[in-house]
């Protein structure tokens, strides 16, 4: 069973995936990690991520010494993957049939990784939702409001578990702490995945099906 939490704005459903449904996008994003590998981001001031990444859709996010963007090909000269279509299921579930995400992204952390607080402001369109969804190890998840230094409140998110960021909390500040190495099963050499699933371009009209 699932269970509900509202948190800030934060919209927690708790073991939305059952474990057969968590098999089958990991099973679907192997040939997504074939074709468009994990790397390491480097931010614009020169130092690597903890967190390895990639994505899926017609943009992907990266960074280099340039700066953040989206960006219509994987930094080795490729178009991403399609998101996969039980990645999609989940949006049209719990988002919307209508509009579909522009980008999937992917994030790896291996046992000593973690995200910093930020915000997510590099997508044109804010009125949509970021949906995002937790597998493998355990991430304990920091959510605070719309400004830096504001309280913040923290939660363990499981393999299985879904969050939709809409509304007041689409702008808040947010990041991962660290991972609890060892507390799944799901992927073999352990680690957490999480795919955030993003509208990107505004205006619904000229969007190619990813
Ligand atoms: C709140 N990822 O990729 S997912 C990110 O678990 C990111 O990998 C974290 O923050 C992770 O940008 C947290 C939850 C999340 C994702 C996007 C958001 C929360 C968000 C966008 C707006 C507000
Ligand atoms: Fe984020």
């Amino acid at each position: 069973m699932t269970a509900r939490l509202m948190v800030r704005g934060f919209d927690i459903r708790k073991s939305w995936l059952d474990e057969a449904a968590q098999h089958d996008i990991i099973a679907a994003l192997r040939p997504v990690l074939r074709a468009a590998p994990l790397m390491r981001p480097v931010t614009p001031r020169g130092r690597p991520m903890s967190v390895r990444m990639t994505a899926a859709g017609r943009l992907g996010w990266i960074t280099d010494a340039s700066g953040y963007r989206y960006a219509a090909q994987h930094p080795q000269g490729t178009q991403w993957p399609a998101i996969p279509e039980p990645v999609l299921r989940i949006w049209s579930d719990l988002v919307s049939p209508e509009r579909m995400p522009d980008c999937c992204l992917i994030n790896f952390y291996g046992p000593e990784a973690r995200m910093g607080l930020h915000q997510d402001k590099d997508e044109g369109d804010f009125s949509w939702p970021v949906l995002s969804v937790s597998l493998g190890d355990d991430g304990l998840f920091r959510m605070g409001g719309p400004r830096r230094g504001g309280k913040t409140e923290s939660l363990w998110l499981g393999s299985g578990d879904v969050v939709v960021m809409g509304g007041e909390a689409r702008l808040a500040y947010h990041g991962i702490d660290r991972i609890r190495p060892g507390s799944s099963r799901l992927l073999p050499k352990g680690g957490r995945l999480n795919l955030t699933l993003r509208v990107v371009d505004q205006g619904a009209m000229e969007q190619q099906p990813t």
